[in-house]
């Protein structure tokens, strides 16, 4: 007996083309209204909601939408006594806001506006024994932590000179956690996730160790997330997701083998989750759109090569005329 395959299925009155406008408009009003019932419930991820929206805005041309001293200001008064950065003020800090703020300084070119070394001792002291990284002072480990590791330094200068990290061990344990479909999951033996994936492949990317990958391998799992409606799902037996968008789209896009799926449909897919009256990209077609799935959607379509969208850098998740500034070469397999 064959298997069920959980999917979608589009309605007719879905967008024709990409609503650039609206998108901008959506996400250049997010946050005006302080007192908004979904702004207040999301503090505890604002700082990455400012790089989700900030990337998307600079992906759609229009960054100059955003106050940037008022963000900088956030950014700045988001770092804590231990150095690394909190989601917002009086919140716990975690590795993964230090990337989001890091990234934010690094579009805007000011990391000069935050105390650097103090962040890198944060990240660092992170590192455990067997090169895993926990999140914060609490003590899970998961790759997405290396990932935020190695992502944070090679962005502020510090991955390749004067290396506060212990590299060998943090590529040891990324590898240790590949499994026999060639993915990878949170710790050793753990199911591979596609968000993991995105993770330890660009990690080992940006550490020039894709070497320790079976492109094949990977890529034959990678593409058999494409569903009948050309939307991607996470893993075997999910329904599809734009967020997948990004994180299976540009693991192909980093092992050269973006051209295995279905771009003009997984474009299809991407445009029929648009909201034409409010502008922005909900996680499938007719849902509410959030900046999270705007970010997505938007970045694969800037993957896939979309016309008017700058180009995105399918490692970092960020423009790549910033990572050109910053001199950072990536590994791509071709
Ligand atoms: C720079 C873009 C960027 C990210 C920073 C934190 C991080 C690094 C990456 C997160 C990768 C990840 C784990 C993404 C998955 C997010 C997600 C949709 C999780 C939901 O998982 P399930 O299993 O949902 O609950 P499914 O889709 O499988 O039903
Ligand atoms: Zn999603």
């Amino acid at each position: 007996m064959g298997t069920i395959v959980k999917d979608v299925t589009f309605k007719n009155d879905i967008p024709k083309g990409f609503l650039s406008d609206t998108h901008v408009s959506y996400i250049s009003t997010y946050g005006k209204d302080k007192d908004d019932y979904e702004y207040c419930m999301t503090e505890y991820l604002r700082l990455s909601g400012i790089y989700w929206g900030l990337t998307t805005l600079d992906l759609l041309n229009n960054l100059d939408k955003l106050d940037k001293a008022e963000i900088i200001s956030f950014v700045v008064s988001c770092q804590t006594d231990e150095g690394g950065f909190s989601p917002s003020p009086r919140h716990d800090c975690s590795i993964l806001y230090t990337l989001s703020a890091i990234q934010v300084l690094c579009t805007y070119d000011q990391l000069d506006a935050i105390d650097v070394n103090k962040a890198i001792k944060y990240i660092a002291s992170l590192q455990n024994e067997d090169g895993s990284f926990c999140g914060d002072v609490w003590g899970e480990v998961d790759t997405r932590f290396s990932f935020c590791a190695v992502a944070s330094l090679a962005l502020v200068g510090r991955l390749w000179t004067d290396c506060p990290i212990n590299t060998k061990h943090c590529v040891e344990f990324i590898v240790s956690c590949m499994n026999f479909d060639g993915g990878f999951g949170c710790r050793p033996g753990s199911e591979t996730h596609s968000g993991q994936v995105y993770c330890c492949v660009g990690a080992l990317s940006i550490l020039h160790e894709l070497h320790h990958i079976d492109a094949d391998l990977l890529g034959w799992w990678l593409c058999e997330r494409q569903l009948p409606s050309g939307g991607l799902n996470g893993r075997p037996e999910k329904l599809p997701d734009v967020c997948y968008s990004w994180w299976v789209l540009s693991s192909l896009a980093v092992i050269g083998k973006m051209h295995w799926i279905d771009q003009e449909s997984l474009k299809s897919f991407i445009i029929a989750s648009q909201d034409p009256e409010t502008g922005g990209i909900a996680d499938r077609p007719g849902d509410m759109v959030d900046p999270f799935h705007t970010l997505f959607g938007v970045a694969g379509l800037s993957l896939m090569g979309q016309t008017n969208l700058k180009k995105i850098n399918p490692v970092f998740c960020m423009p790549q005329y910033v990572i050109d500034r910053l001199a950072i070469n990536v590994e791509i397999l071709t």
